[in-house]
C-alpha cells in the first residue's frame, strides 16, 4: 500500500458541494481508500487573480494504484464534474493534483512529484500541515514548517466543515 496525498479545489458552481462530493469519490476510486481530509478552506485566488475565491482541502488515501493510474483517477472525478480548461490557473469546477506519493520522486509529461509549486500555496499548505504537520515535503522540510512560511496568502477555515460522512 501507498500514502498519497490530494489537493483539492474549486471555484464554480457551488464550489463546497464539488469539494465534498469529490472526497467521495476519490474514496470510490478503485483500489484507493480515503483515510482523512483537512477541513474546507475559503482561500483567494493564487496566480490569476481576478476570479471568485476557492474552497480548498487536502485528502490522504492509501492506494495500491501506481502514481499514474491514480492521477488517471484523478482525471476521471475532474472530468465528471464537467471540467474545461480555457487558460492556465482559470476558474474551474473541481481541481484535483496529486501532491505527494510515498517518496516518489518524479518527472513526467503528465505528472511531476513531489508537486512543483505546492511549497508556495498556503491554500495546499495550511490543509497538508492541518492532517500531517510532521510530513516531510521533498527537501524543503515538515508541513508546517512550510505552512507558517506561506500563512499570509489569504487562507480561511471553514468552521464545522468536516465532511459528515468520514
Ligand atoms: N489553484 C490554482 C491557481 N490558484 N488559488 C487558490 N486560492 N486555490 C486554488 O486551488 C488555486 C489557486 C491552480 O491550480
Ligand atoms: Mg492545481
Ligand atoms: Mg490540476
Amino acid at each position: 500500500m501507498a500514502r498519497a496525498f490530494i489537493a483539492l479545489g474549486s471555484n464554480l458552481q457551488e464550489p463546497l458541494k464539488q469539494v465534498s462530493t469529490a472526497l467521495d469519490e476519490i474514496d470510490s476510486i478503485e483500489n484507493t481508500r480515503l483515510i482523512r481530509h483537512s477541513s474546507l478552506y475559503v482561500t483567494k485566488p493564487l496566480g490569476y487573480e481576478n476570479q471568485p475565491d476557492f474552497i480548498n482541502a487536502v485528502a490522504e488515501v492509501e492506494t495500491r494504484l501506481d502514481p499514474a493510474e491514480l492521477l488517471h483517477g484523478l482525471f476521471a472525478i475532474e472530468n465528471s464534474h464537467g471540467r474545461e480548461r480555457p487558460f492556465p490557473n482559470a476558474p474551474r469546477v473541481l481541481d484535483l493534483d496529486l501532491l505527494l506519493y510515498d517518496d516518489i520522486t518524479m518527472r513526467s509529461d503528465e505528472l511531476t512529484l513531489p508537486h512543483p509549486r505546492m511549497h508556495e500555496r498556503g491554500f495546499v499548505m495550511l490543509p497538508l500541515a492541518e492532517i500531517a504537520p510532521d510530513l516531510k515535503v521533498g527537501g524543503l522540510g515538515t508541513a508546517s514548517g512550510i505552512a507558517e512560511r506561506c500563512a499570509a496568502q489569504g487562507i480561511e477555515k471553514l468552521q464545522n466543515s468536516q465532511h459528515e460522512s468520514h
